[in-house]
């Protein structure tokens, strides 16, 4: 019943400046306190601080700041990993969700068959060539599948990737092209905003449940803030209307604590910048405390 806690103060992967300030932010808002509250002994292993290189390209590619994004998520690998080794289990505090790529890699270093919940407005499965924007963050699940850049592909090894079939999105309600394209050519499961509003959170948890535990050895849960809808959580880089509910997103953590499957979290891309009184980095605790087994009663 140990949490490490490792905070990955990391903007570069994105456009908006800001979500550096989202580790400090989620801290402020007591996720330790939280954590000790619900009976876990907590070790709060600090930040991995990036640097701020003055050019953001290298090498002739159109993905900004690799060089420093994949020095912090090798050592973000190494960290969570060696956590895991600990019997610890972490929780990673960012950051752009670029840092998943480093989370993930370092957890498949002790989990051969990972399954995944992925909450994102986004896919997140952009390569340098489908890409719009050149920014990483919309990358790191291309990168987990063992597809884009080598030197993002190479972080932790080129032995062991995920596997598509227990990968699971939900809450997804924005998309590039060629996003849409590579996701049905892997066969992700998605469960988009029109499957939660038809079938109802409850429903898509239930399923998505069976398909991210069916002969794995671990769940990840990668939460970015801006699953939920901006009138919930208004402090993110990339905000997009009619995302989750309060209640909605807190169901999906409760179903999942209950399961007793998530073996690793991130909670990412709280732009303080854009918030209001802090409010994302106090949603973003309170579903922490739902997914770590808080209740009501
Ligand atoms: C867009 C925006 N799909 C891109 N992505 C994300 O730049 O690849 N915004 N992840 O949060
Ligand atoms: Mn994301
Ligand atoms: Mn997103
Ligand atoms: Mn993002």
């Amino acid at each position: 019943n140990r949490v490490s806690i490792i905070g990955v103060p990391l903007d570069l992967g994105a456009d908006r400046r800001g979500v550096d300030m989202g580790p400090s932010a989620i801290r402020y808002a007591k996720v330790r306190e939280k954590l000790q509250e619900l009976g876990y002994e907590v070790d709060d292993r600090g930040d991995i601080l990036p640097t701020r290189p003055d050019s953001c390209y290298v090498d002739g590619t159109k993905l900004k700041y690799l060089d420093e994004i994949e020095r912090v998520n090798t050592e973000l690998c190494h960290m969570v990993a060696e956590e895991i080794g600990k019997g610890c289990f972490p929780l990673i505090l960012g950051g752009d969700h670029s840092i998943a790529i480093g989370t993930m890699s370092g957890v498949l270093q002790h989990k051969k068959k990972l399954g995944v919940l992925w909450f994102d407005a986004h896919g997140d499965i952009n390569t340098a060539e489908t890409s719009p924007t050149g920014n990483i963050h919309g990358m790191p699940v291309a990168v987990s599948f063992g597809i884009g850049h080598e030197r993002l592909t190479g972080v932790g090894g080129r032995g062991v990737k995920l596997d598509p079939a227990n990968f699971v999105m939900i809450g997804i309600r924005d998309l590039d092209p060629g996003e849409k394209v590579l996701l049905k050519e892997l066969g992700v499961t998605v469960y988009t905003m029109h499957e939660i509003d038809i079938m109802g959170m409850a429903k898509v948890m239930e399923e998505a449940i069976a398909l991210v535990s069916d002969g794995t050895d671990g769940v990840h849960v990668s939460f970015d803030m801006d699953v939920m809808d901006p009138l919930h959580a208004p402090g993110v880089g990339t905000p997009v209307f009619g995302g989750l509910t309060y209640r909605e997103s807190h169901l999906a953590m409760e179903l999942i604590s209950t399961a007793n499957i998530v073996t690793s979290a991130e909670f990412v891309e709280v732009n303080t910048v854009l918030d209001k009184r802090n409010q994302t980095a106090r949603v973003a605790v309170a579903l922490i405390g739902s997914l770590l087994g808080e209740r009501v009663l």
